[in-house]
């Protein structure tokens, strides 16, 4: 989240597209209703289906799932075109105004420098025009047939109502409604808060999604004050967590990059990332880049960590891909190329899509480990469970081990929430069995293998043989002493430029601006430094006073970075340090320094005449509308169809086979062969959760199992009497992969949509149940769900793909 949960309250208008809080979020929501009581908000929800949100919502809009670029482009349109656009904020906060090279273009549904042949762009022409300095050429008017503004206005000035509603299948009464009510929060005292989940995030195009909703809110001005942001409400307890620490396969802590395998020069690789600014006087922070990765690499490496190699540069992997993902992992293990897999807290045969897909790859490995406290699909993978998993365990050779681990319930440690709150909890019970904690599991292995290197030797040995294992009891790291490690510490004393010391050697750092490239300090995770400096634990905070009265408790836990709440709240005032608004204010100049109800995420002492701009990660300084490097399908979102679409082509681009779906989506040849068409699978499907269930492990608890107990789809009340269907029946839902059957909820939740002059019915699956646990057996649902996934970060596009309805 750019803002946090209890800041939803500020909001005037909540739009929940793409997540559905009430069912997925249900404690979070609380913030949504007291927005609705307390500051008279509203909520507009736009789904596929009417949900438990749209259920107590003031607007609801249906919408066919994958076309939200269609919906949001448009209202990027309409704002531009009705003036309902935040002027000053735009001109002063954002890159409107920057010139793109004259070489840059969009035709027919492709950016220049497209490679039919490789799916890949080269974005050489997706750049500034520089000066002499290096500085990207701006015109502050806005002018420019050049500028970023005006490129962005004409890309999308194809998004009209009536193309919107053609793609959409969105009544267009219903999306006037919702334009309308957006545009009013461009005025400087309301504010929009956005809330998403899996409804943007799993698709092919995904993450232009959610940068569409980013380029909206900057045009409102909504980003960096109380109420606004755009706000990814996150799955798992700690997946925020998970992304902070690096656990993604090309990050390393703190958002830090591994080098690709052309990067095997140590200062190319920094040089790549410590960036300048592109825009004189701004702050450009990643320029720091070398003192948060040296800071990682002492944590890591101890003293084997020396100027003289580099900080270990050597030893860190470089990727021959953009990156491991599970979907590439299995297409590997599909080849074979793969002899062990661990799961840990993973159940990839119940949750990754193309299930047979999956069996066949589990099958070829050599052995599985599974690490969870419960039994699992994935570690029963082998085990023949009737139709529900009909394999041949005489076929199958790999070895599973299964090791059985605490639950969070059962340990002491810190989970990150989606406001980025770093919160620390405590054990509730003892661990049952021979239950150990995911720790001491993963320090067990790594003692046992580098003992084996240091008695046998091996390839490549050096790093497990050097890794910095400072723990108290080695068997079992403790969290407290993994939290330290991750605030840092002083190696030696660090003096600032008056050479004045800051902290000294032995002690922990107060925050991250203490980090230096010289090896004198080591720290695990540069944006955590600060949760657990010498005065103790912050993360174990409980204080809820709110003095302002702005829902931002800075004395409850500790958030990154720098216990902010609010990201980029410098924009939340004027270029000249007032507030926008008094009813929005986050932080202020108060003539000599930045103040406020929240950290500001902002040098405090920056004075509003040297003109930094608020988004201090950009080297603009700016929001970016104009996206220049990072996304592989383009600067500008724009609308592709689903791998598996409804209708016959991409309605903006009907004659351009290249433009159908995402041009730049990786897509394995096999997976190509195992996508169904609409004349085989009519129907639009759409997965998602319930409630009453957690995925795939709540249905192990009787109480879950009472409250849904069996596996069931939902589907229009049209397309069910088209099919003589009853509430009630048993159907057949198949896709090009397989089927699952289902009871059939009948239902007026969703409604049939006239999309590019045909009627699309969508189906509505949750993905709970599997064939274990004390729910009634079922069918998998990603049995159905199709192995591709978004351009960029290679989330599987289970929220759109097509499927057949049969009454059995
Ligand atoms: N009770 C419970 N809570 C959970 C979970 C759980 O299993 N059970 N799981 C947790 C996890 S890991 C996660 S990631 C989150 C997920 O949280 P959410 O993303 O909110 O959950 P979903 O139900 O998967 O999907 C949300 C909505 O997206 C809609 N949708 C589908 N396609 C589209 C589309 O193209 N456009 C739009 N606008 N909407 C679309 C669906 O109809 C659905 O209503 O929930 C977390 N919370
Ligand atoms: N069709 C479709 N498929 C989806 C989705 C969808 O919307 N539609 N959503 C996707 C999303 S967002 C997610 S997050 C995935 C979820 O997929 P998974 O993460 O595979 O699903 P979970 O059932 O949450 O499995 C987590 C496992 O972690 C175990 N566990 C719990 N606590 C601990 C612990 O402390 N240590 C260890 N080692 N294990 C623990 C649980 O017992 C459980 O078996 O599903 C994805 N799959
Ligand atoms: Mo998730």
């Amino acid at each position: 989240m750019t803002n946090h949960w209890v800041d939803i309250r500020n909001a005037d208008l909540i739009l929940a597209m793409g997540g559905n809080p009430a069912e997925a979020h249900p404690v979070g929501f609380r913030w949504v209703m007291e927005a609705k009581e307390k500051n008279d908000a509203r909520l507009v929800v736009v789904d596929p289906r009417f949900t438990r949100t749209a259920a107590v919502a003031d607007y609801f809009a249906e919408i066919r799932t994958g076309t939200d670029i269609a919906f949001l482009g448009g209202l990027i349109n309409y704002l531009i075109e009705t003036d309902q656009i935040h002027h000053d904020y735009v001109r002063a906060y954002t890159d409107a105004s920057l010139i793109v090279r004259e070489e840059f273009g969009f035709e027919d549904g492709l950016f220049t420098g497209y490679d039919a042949e490789s799916n890949e762009y080269a974005t050489e022409s997706w750049n500034y025009e520089y000066d002499d300095e290096g500085f990207a050429r701006r015109d502050d008017t806005l002018q420019h047939p050049r500028c970023v503004f005006q490129l962005m206005r004409e890309h999308y000035s194809r998004y009209t109502l009536e193309v919107v509603s053609n793609v959409c299948g969105t009544p267009r009464a219903k999306i006037e409604h919702v334009w309308a009510m957006v545009g009013e929060t461009a005025a400087s005292d309301r504010t929009m808060t956005i809330l998403y989940a899996l409804g943007w995030t799993q698709h092919s195009i995904g993450s232009q999604i959610i940068r569409t909703a980013a380029m909206v809110q900057l045009l409102l001005g909504n980003m960096g004050l109380r109420g606004g942001g755009v706000n990814a409400l996150r799955g798992h307890s700690n997946i925020q967590g998970l992304t902070d620490l690096g656990l993604l396969s090309n990050l390393l802590p703190g958002y830090m990059r591994l080098p690709k395998d052309d990067e095997q020069d140590y200062t190319n690789y920094i040089q790549e990332r410590a960036r300048p600014p592109l825009v004189p006087d701004q702050v450009s922070y990643w320029r720091y880049y070398e003192r948060f990765h040296v800071s990682l690499m002492k944590a890591w490496f101890g003293d084997a960590a020396t100027a003289e190699n580099d900080w270990c540069f050597e030893w860190l992997p470089k990727l021959s891909e953009t990156l491991y993902d599970v979907l590439h992992t299995f297409e590997r293990m599909h080849h074979g190329e793969v002899n062990g897999y661990f799961c840990q807290g993973f159940n990839p045969l119940a949750a990754f899509p193309h299930k047979a897909k999956i069996t066949a790859s589990l099958s070829r490995l050599k052995y599985l480990v599974v690490i969870d406290p419960l039994r699992t699909e994935t570690a029963e993978f082998w085990k023949n469970h009737g139709e529900y998993n009909d394999v041949d365990p005489s076929t199958i050779d790999t070895e599973v081990f299964r090791l059985p681990t605490t639950c969070f319930a059962e340990e002491n440690g810190t989970i990150v929430n989606s406001s980025r709150w770093l919160q620390w909890f405590w054990a509730a019970a003892p661990p049952p069995g021979e239950a150990r904690p995911d720790t001491a599991i993963l320090a067990g292995l790594f003692l046992r293998l580098q003992r084996l290197y240091r008695e046998e030797g091996g390839a490549f040995a050096e790093p497990l043989l050097n890794l910095h294992w400072p723990y108290r009891f080695p068997e079992e790291p403790s969290p407290a002493e993994l939290a330290r490690e991750y605030n840092g510490w002083a190696l030696e004393d660090v003096e600032d430029e008056e050479r004045r010391i800051v902290v000294r050697a032995g002690e922990q750092l107060e925050d991250f601006g203490m980090l230096r490239a010289d090896g004198s300090t080591a720290c695990g995770c540069w944006l955590f430094a600060g949760c657990w400096p010498e005065e103790g634990n912050l993360m174990t905070r409980r204080d809820n006073s709110d003095p302002y009265g702005t829902g931002q408790t800075l004395g409850w836990a500790w958030a990154w970075p720098a216990n902010r709440r609010i990201l980029y709240n410098r924009a939340s005032a004027r270029p000249d340090g007032t507030p926008w608004a008094t009813r929005k204010a986050v932080v202020w100049w108060n003539g000599q320094r930045w103040v406020g109800n929240d950290v500001p995420d902002f040098p405090t002492d920056s004075e509003p005449a040297a003109n930094q701009r608020p988004f201090i990660m950009n080297q603009t300084g700016s929001g970016q509308f104009f996206a220049r490097d990072r996304m592989v399908e383009g600067p500008f979102p724009e609308h592709y169809e689903p791998f598996e679409t409804p209708i016959a082509n991409n309605p903006l681009h009907p004659d351009n086979p290249l433009a159908k779906h995402n041009p730049g989506a990786r897509v394995f040849e096999e997976d190509r062969a195992n996508f169904g068409t609409f004349e085989e699978f009519p129907h639009a499907a759409t997965s998602y959760r319930l409630t009453e269930h957690f995925h795939y492990w709540t249905m192990h608890n009787r109480l879950n199992a009472i409250t849904q107990p069996e596996k069931f789809v939902e589907i229009g009340e049209s397309l069910a009497s088209e099919l003589g269907i009853e509430r009630g029946d048993r159907v057949r839902v198949s896709s090009k992969r397989g089927h699952i059957d289902a009871v059939a909820v009948v239902t007026k939740r969703i409604r049939p949509l006239q999309v590019a002059g045909q009627t699309v019915h969508q189906i509505g699956i949750p993905l709970h149940w599997g064939f274990l646990g004390e729910t009634k057996k079922s069918h998998l649902t990603n049995t159905l769900t199709p192995s591709v996934g978004d351009a960029n970060t290679q989330t599987p596009e289970y929220k759109s793909f097509l499927v057949r309805v049969d009454k059995l």
